[in-house]
């Protein structure tokens, strides 16, 4: 095991990584457990064995998780919210440990690493204040001497399927907002990155035990796509949150669907930002770099393509290429690197193919890509974040390649360049850099932009916790995280009281007997 990961695990008190995560006692006793090594795309050494669920293990942490539910709900809301603000200040305490582990075992620069876990940090702050602000409305009634409120009350198991490449905040926009609405959850994190999840889950059942609240509030369940499955399908699971691909996303919507669950999806983006000619061009390089090679393109708010206005194009163009030969690719652990790996030998497989198939389509390399040879990049998933010109049509730009390839496509009008920009399948981040005020408006308009995430003079990636998180069209429609996203955890109701002698029917409808 290597020294960053034992340093970090005694850190945190994890003697057993799958003792430190199981809920149940028979968790991984069955002799159909599948052990399977981990291994970091930073250096290619292995981190962990971790033992994967099975199908027993699965029902046996729901049962536990139903179970917990029962007391869970019965614990005001506010209480629950000040379990989730220790959770925070456990999260705080530890920031440097686990966003190492973030960055070593996923692959993102350790600033980024540390960022994911300011991200659960800042969600654990937004739910300790939510706990106290649960509001639903009144209404006036039609009817005298009645009143009308609604009110909501936890939905119960909330399923969470999160992504590699936010191994950790993603879960915590789900799990901090579900636990103040009285829900328990079981995560199901990426099988690519289990070891941050079960730091994550060890603190958290830490924190549960510390206030005697019994074990099942916060389920982790290591397994692969078959536990997924498993969830989708399960009528016990109210509300399966899940974030990762398209594909993925169809997947789980047609089957918690047919069982008429709800699902929020987070699914696949494909951001563009429009540089007009009237951008702060300095201010629009940062944007686009950081949204295009941060975490190594593997954002689902990543920047891949960039409408660029034809009175601007070649001058940003350079300043672009010459941006990307200063961009120092290496360990992600080294500071003076701006980008780690791919997070495994597939992802740098499909990278490869997705230039090749752009060059197939027409398009121009400005600047290359390729694989990184060599000791410093020997786990073999590093590469060369790549520029391409192509045209928005091309069946690679409709694509989603989770990898740090950027595509440049030039525009005439403002018209035109927010129906390139909508003229993708997905619908999640959009930008549009301009110090001109109608074409700012005009792409925030119902007739601009037509993804969940618009901004202005800001890339397309970095979003705060505080606003709705999420996207339409294939992106999935799902919102997380801020504003009024606590909803989809819980149920409403609707309450209509009658404090008068009679019993007056709504709609003046007579029924007398
Ligand atoms: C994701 O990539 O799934 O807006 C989440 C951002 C981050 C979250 C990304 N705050 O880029």
């Amino acid at each position: 095991m290597s020294l960053v990961i034992s340093d970090i695990l005694n850190h945190l008190h994890i003697n057993d990584i799958n003792e430190a995560f199981s809920t149940g006692s028979n968790w991984g006793s069955s002799p159909d457990t599948e052990v399977k090594d981990i291994f970091s795309p930073t250096d290619g050494k292995k981190i962990a064995s971790v033992k994967f669920a099975t199908a027993d293990d699965y029902n046996s942490v729901v049962e536990t998780a139903a179970k917990a539910f029962k007391t869970w709900r019965t614990i005001p809301a506010p209480k629950r919210g000040e379990i989730v603000r220790q959770i925070g200040e456990q999260l705080r305490a530890n920031k440097k440990e686990l966003g190492t582990l973030v960055s070593y075992e996923m692959g993102k620069s350790l600033q980024e690493g540390y960022g994911e876990v300011q991200e659960m940090i800042d969600i654990c702050d937004f739910a300790v204040g939510l706990s106290r602000q649960l509001y639903g409305l009144t209404m006036h009634s039609e009817r005298p001497e009645h009143r009308m409120y609604e009110q909501y009350h936890p939905l119960g198991i909330i399923g969470v399927i999160s992504a590699f490449n936010f191994p950790v905040a993603v879960w915590a926009w789900n799990a901090m907002l579900a636990w103040v609405c009285g829900d328990v959850c079981i995560w199901k994190p990426s099988e690519k990155t289990p070891l941050t999840a079960i730091a994550c889950q060890h603190i958290a059942q830490e924190v549960f035990k510390a206030n005697n609240i019994e074990e099942g509030v916060s389920c982790l369940i290591i397994g692969d796509r078959e536990v997924g499955e498993l969830m989708a399908n399960d009528s016990r699971v109210p509300l399966v949150s899940a974030t990762g691909s398209t594909r993925m996303g169809k997947a789980v919507s047609a089957a918690v669907g047919a069982r008429l669950g709800k699902s929020l999806l987070e699914l696949g983006g494909n951001n563009a930002i429009i540089i007009t000619e009237n951008a702060d061009l300095d201010m629009s390089l940062i944007g686009a770099v950081f949204g295009a090679v941060g975490t190594a393109g593997q954002r689902c708010t990543s920047t891949r393509r960039l409408i660029i206005h034809e009175n601007v194009y070649e001058a940003f163009k350079q300043k672009l290429v010459s941006a990307y030969s200063q961009i120092k690719i290496g360990d992600p652990l080294n500071e003076n690197n701006h980008m780690g790996p791919l997070i495994d030998q597939d992802a740098v497989n499909l990278y490869l193919d997705s230039i090749e198939k752009c060059k197939a389509e027409g398009g121009k390399f400005v600047v290359e890509g390729g694989k990184l040879e060599g000791d410093a990049y020997r786990s073999g998933c590093y590469v060369k974040p790549c520029i391409a010109e192509v045209e928005n049509h091309y069946q690679i730009v409709q694509h989603e390649t989770f990898a740090p390839i950027l595509y440049l496509i030039k525009y005439k009008t403002i018209e035109e360049a927010i129906e390139l920009q909508n003229g993708v399948p997905q619908g999640l981040s959009s930008a549009i850099m301009t110090n001109n005020l109608r074409e700012a408006e005009t792409f925030l308009s119902y007739a601009g932009s037509d993804c969940g995430i618009a901004n202005v003079n800001i890339g397309t990636s970095g979003a705060e916790i505080g606003g709705a998180f999420g996207g339409e069209k294939e992106t999935g429609g799902g919102r997380e995280s801020g504003s009024d996203a606590w909803k989809v955890y819980m149920r409403r109701q609707t309450n209509t009281i009658n404090y008068s002698k009679t019993l007056p029917l709504a709609q003046g409808i007579k029924f007398d007997l």
